[in-house]
């Protein structure tokens, strides 16, 4: 018998304490392995007499068939408890993905966009890369105008500009010669414009234009009134105060009554009880004979509007760049 209880209980003992497959087989080198502890025992079966050998050798291969079980068994549960390690925890409730949304520029230029639809007008794009013919020259913009100047306007080249207004592509619809014409002309607009709380290089314009027989400055009134009600609400009053712009003639700015306090005065129309949302006038007769339509057989009205502005005043956004900076904790809010 002797030392073999204190050896299984040693193996016992160290067995449990065996953390990995790579401990249990330093065990099992350890115990049966050439040099190991229960060889030892196998080789001085020699010295033993041939009466006694038998039963300690029958001894010694029941305790390495107890190790070699022991070492098995044990790796089984090992890799058992790998495997059932909770990873993933089904009780836990489950992340929920944040939704998206559009932009707040978006949302506004898609609002114009739907009440002018609902109008009749079309909704026509161009080029954002347009040459001074379409973006000055054609629009009655004489050669020596400011907004032609290299400091207001970014030149590509002499023959290319990024546009500063939509109405390009208004030209480029009449050109095709298509009479009447009902629509308006969304998209970016670029000027050399210092980022300031109400300037920035980049920005939305919707621009109007209805050019039919018999069109007058009353249809104009009536449209944008029309327009701003469905935007602001029905009881919105318009102002139109007379300005120039080289396309149209008469041209007017457009105030509407502000929304919030129908006009006695507050912080979002900063006590002037109106607001101005941007510029009009009947279309000059030198801008249509320019695209070849006769001004004495059609005339039409323009118009134009900032849907940064807009948004501004609609949302309460006291600065332009909060659009461009793409801050989730702004964004998140429209
Ligand atoms: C404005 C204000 C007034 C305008 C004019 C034209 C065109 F092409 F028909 F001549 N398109 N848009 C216009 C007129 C734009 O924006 C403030």
């Amino acid at each position: 018998m002797s030392g073999l209880d204190d050896l299984t209980a040693q193996f016992e003992t160290e067995l449990l304490q065996a953390r990995d497959a790579r401990a249990l087989e330093e065990l099992r080198v350890r115990f049966v392995g050439k040099k190991g502890l229960l060889t030892a025992q196998f080789k001085e079966l020699g010295m033993l007499s041939t009466a006694e050998r038998p039963a300690r050798g029958a001894e010694l291969n029941l305790l390495k068939e107890k190790i070699n079980q022991g070492l098995d068994g044990q790796l089984e549960v090992l890799r058992q408890k790998q495997w059932s390690k909770p990873t993933l925890d089904l009780t836990l409730p489950g992340r929920s993905s944040e939704i998206g949304r559009l932009h707040p520029l978006v949302q506004v230029e898609e609002r114009v966009k739907s009440i002018f639809r609902s109008m009749g007008f079309t909704v026509e794009t161009g080029p954002e890369i347009e040459t001074p013919y379409y973006n000055f020259t054609a629009l009655n913009t004489p050669e020596w105008h400011p907004a032609r100047d290299e400091a207001d306007t970014f030149y590509i080249d002499k023959e290319h500009l990024l546009r500063t207004e939509t109405s390009p592509v208004q030209i480029r619809v009449l050109e095709r010669g298509k009479l009447p014409v009902r629509m308006i002309a969304p998209g970016r607009v670029y000027r050399k414009d210092k980022p300031d709380p109400t300037h920035f290089p980049v920005f939305h314009q919707v621009e109007g234009l209805y050019v039919d027989h018999g069109v007058t400055f009353a249809d104009l009134k009536g449209t944008l009134l029309t327009f701003y009600r469905q935007l602001f609400g029905s009881d919105t009053k318009l102002r139109f105060r007379p300005h120039y712009f080289p396309f149209t003639e008469p041209s007017a700015e457009v105030d509407a009554s502000c929304f919030l306090c129908k006009g006695s005065g507050c912080r979002v129309c900063k006590d002037k009880g109106w607001l101005e949302m941007g510029g009009s006038g009947m279309v000059d007769p030198a801008v249509l004979s320019g695209v070849g339509i006769d001004p004495e057989e059609w005339t039409g009205f323009a118009f134009g509007l900032g849907i940064e502005r807009t948004a501004m005043i609609w949302y309460g956004v006291d600065d332009i760049r909060l659009f461009y900076e793409n801050d989730l904790r702004f964004l998140r809010q429209f």
